[in-house]
C-alpha cells in the first residue's frame, strides 16, 4: 500500500548537528523549519521512503527519510532529513531539494544503541527498495520534478 497521492516537498540542503554522516554513515539532507511547515498537518512522523531530485537536475534518486525528533537523540526541532541512495562526491548545502513521499514504512523509535539505530535504517533501505522496484513512476513526479520523461 502506498500514500494516497504522493506528497511533495521541496527547500534548501540547511546544516544539521552533522550527525548522519560521521556517527551513523548516513549523511542526511535537511530541509528548514519554514520547508517542514508546508507538510500536510496530518502527516505522522516517522520514516518514510520516495524520490528526490538534486538542483532541477534531470535526475530521479531513490530516498528514505526521517520526520520527526530523533527519540534516540532527544531533538527539540522537528526535523525531515533525507538520506539520498546514491554516492554523491562531495556535500551539497545549499542546493535545492525536491522529494516526492510514497509511503510510510514505520514510526521514529529509540534504540539502546547507535549500532541497532543503524541496522533498523539499514532494513529501512532494504525494505524501500523492494517497493520501489514494484513503483510505477508517474507523470505528477515527472512534472513536480520538472523532468522530461
Ligand atoms: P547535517 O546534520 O548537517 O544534515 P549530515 O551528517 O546529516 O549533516 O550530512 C548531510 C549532508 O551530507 C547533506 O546536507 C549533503 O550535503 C551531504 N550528502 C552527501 N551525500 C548524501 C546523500 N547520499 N544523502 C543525503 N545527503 C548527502
Ligand atoms: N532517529 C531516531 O532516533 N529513531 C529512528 O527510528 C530513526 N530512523 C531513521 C531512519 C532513517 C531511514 C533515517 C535516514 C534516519 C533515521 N533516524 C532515526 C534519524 C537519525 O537519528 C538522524 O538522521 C541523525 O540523528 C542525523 O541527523
Ligand atoms: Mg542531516
Amino acid at each position: 500500500m502506498y500514500l494516497i497521492e504522493p506528497i511533495f516537498l521541496e527547500g534548501l540542503v540547511v546544516k544539521g548537528f552533522g550527525r548522519g554522516s560521521k556517527q551513523l554513515g548516513y549523511p542526511t539532507a535537511n530541509f528548514s523549519e519554514n520547508a517542514i511547515e508546508s507538510l500536510p498537518k496530518t502527516l505522522r512522523n516517522g520514516v518514510y521512503f520516495g524520490f528526490a531530485n538534486l538542483d532541477a537536475e534531470n535526475k530521479i534518486y531513490r530516498m528514505v527519510a526521517n520526520l520527526g525528533y530523533c527519540p534516540f537523540f532527544q531533538n527539540t526541532q522537528r526535523s525531515f532529513e533525507t538520506h539520498i541512495l546514491h554516492d554523491f562526491p562531495t556535500d551539497f548545502y545549499g542546493s535545492l531539494l525536491k522529494v516526492a513521499i510514497i509511503d510510510y514504512i514505520r514510526e521514529e523509535r529509540n534504540f539502546t544503541s547507535i549500532d541497532c539505530l543503524i541496522l533498523q535504517i539499514e532494513n529501512d533501505i532494504k525494505l524501500a527498495n523492494v517497493k520501489l522496484d514494484k513503483y510505477q513512476l508517474s507523470a505528477q513526479i515527472y512534472q513536480k520534478f520538472n523532468i522530461e520523461s
